[in-house]
């Protein structure tokens, strides 16, 4: 006998979509944990039901290719707009993913991802230059900064395209490539729970939805037209994606499929790993003893000296830090998947049938207590390395997805997280701007800190 999935009171019609909190999706779904426990059920719309599982148990049995896949939960289906049938939003099965997939996998595999490192490093360079000459006084925005950051990363490494944010002014304002981007992540969000009659109606909003499209799709073709005109040597993604074939089916990409997997490198690859940074950042100016930690390391693997490929693997706990900020504040806190067949979770206690859509609450998932102890709540590098990462019980971190549409970006991610934080760490002093600065969050189709500012004084031990 199955149990009754419980489900908090909704409205007709509307169900649960006007629930939602608008800034932040995920304090509802929290707190409907709170109230429900391991699994709630909520209708978003008449023709949405989705499945929320909050623990450990259920997600490590939903982790599993053969009986479910990905679908694209609300925010991702409005992404799809823009990025198409680009590795991300691609629907399970659609034709352009395998070929895009198995071209691209080596490419960001750890040894090409090692290739990457000068154009890293000289981004990164770029970001403690400025806080260099901004001097102590000047109060940062490390969200910003190292969104600045991650975007000429990614632009760079895939398409050697320089974007220069940190020659620009503020990014949200004056800049209209990325302001963009942005824009098109929190309209996405924030269409997905509204009915399609009201999107159809908020003209001026749909008017600069589509805007945004249009500017972040003229980018890509304008690059790949460029280097169709002017072409390098270089094997980097943009590359491989117009000149390899897939070796199973033989066949190469389509110029739009390039199109919208630039974007989707552009999408996917800058919040995220800037979320990553700014939060690791955070928690190491709250937790002063981590602080003390990653400097000694960093100290004693790069001294004075320039960072180097080789001193990666020497920072294991760099490593740790953001590994541990990546299971507290996953970017990607949530992430759908659909059963092929009608099934049962739980030990046999919960059915669910094949149209139901199944969000795993990563949030609470990752604070788990039989996986993460009672002290789960705490920034504890020290679970993340000595082999204790490696013994975690299967599928329990989980920032990065699983199975075969798991993050492709993840050894990017980390290498250029890395590399940024052993960076500022070798030659700053951080403090907090507002040293009583609790932590807010702010949703887009990522999970980013709020209102979040610090002061980066030069070494004074350091040359
Ligand atoms: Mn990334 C898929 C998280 C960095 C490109 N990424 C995913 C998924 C998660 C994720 C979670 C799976 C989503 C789902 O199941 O619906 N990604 C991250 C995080 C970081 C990140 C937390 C940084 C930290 N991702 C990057 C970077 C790139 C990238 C950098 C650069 C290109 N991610 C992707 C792509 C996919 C993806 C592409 C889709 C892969 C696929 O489905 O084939």
């Amino acid at each position: 006998m199955t149990t009754p999935i419980p489900s908090p009171p909704g409205l007709p019609i509307l169900g649960h979509a006007t629930m939602i909190d608008k800034d932040l999706a995920l304090k509802s779904f929290r707190n409907w944990a709170t109230q429900y426990g391991e699994i709630y059920r909520l209708n978003i719309l008449t023709d949405r039901r989705v499945v929320v599982i909050n623990t450990y148990e259920l997600l490590n049995e939903v982790c599993n290719d053969e009986r479910f896949y990905k679908s694209l939960g609300g925010p991702l289906e409005e992404t799809r707009t823009g990025l198409l049938d680009g590795l991300f939003t691609a629907y399970h099965g659609e034709a352009n993913w395998g070929p895009a997939h198995r071209l691209l996998m080596p490419a960001f595999g750890v040894t090409a991802v090692r290739s990457m490192f000068d154009d890293m490093l000289d981004i990164a360079s770029q970001l403690v230059l400025k806080w260099e000459r901004f001097g102590q006084a000047a109060k940062l925005d490390p969200a910003e900064d190292f969104t600045r950051l991650t975007l000429d990363t990614i632009a760079l490494t895939s398409m050697s395209y320089r974007i220069n944010s940190f020659y620009r002014a503020r990014l949200p304002k004056s800049d209209s490539k990325a302001t963009a981007m942005l824009d098109f992540l929190i309209e996405s969000g924030l269409r997905a729970n509204r009915p399609a009659i009201v999107n159809a109606m908020m003209r001026s909003s749909r008017y600069k939805y589509e805007q945004d499209i249009k500017i972040m799709s003229d980018l890509a073709d304008e690059i790949v037209a460029d280097r169709k005109k002017n072409p390098i040597d270089k094997p980097d993604l943009l590359n491989l994606m117009l000149n390899e074939k897939d070796h199973k089916t033989g066949l190469g990409l389509s110029d739009e499929n390039i199109r919208y997997n630039l974007l989707t490198f552009l999408v996917a690859g800058h919040e995220t790993t800037s979320g990553t940074l700014t939060f690791a950042v955070y928690y190491l100016l709250k937790y002063p003893d981590t602080m003390r930690k990653l400097r000694e390391e960093i100290d004693s693997v790069l001294g004075d000296e320039v960072m180097q490929a080789s001193d990666l693997s020497k920072l294991p706990y760099c490593l740790a830090v953001l590994r541990e900020a990546l299971r507290l504040r996953a970017p990607a806190s949530m992430r759908t998947a659909k059963p092929f067949e009608d099934t049962v979770i739980g030990g046999g206690k919960y059915f669910i049938d094949k149209d139901m859509t199944i969000a795993a609450n990563i949030w609470d998932i990752h604070r788990d207590p039989k996986v993460w102890g009672d002290d789960a709540e705490e920034f504890k590098p020290e679970r993340m390395m000595n082999g204790k990462f490696e013994a975690l019980p299967p599928n329990a971190w989980q920032p990065f997805g699983f199975g075969s549409r798991a993050c492709i970006g993840r050894a990017l991610a980390i290498q250029e997280a890395q590399i940024a934080l052993a960076c500022v760490v070798q030659k700053f002093n951080l403090s907090m701007a507002d040293p009583n600065y609790e932590l807010q969050l702010k949703q887009s189709l990522t999970l980013k800190p709020n209102h979040f500012y610090i002061h980066a004084s030069p070494r004074a031990d350091k040359a």
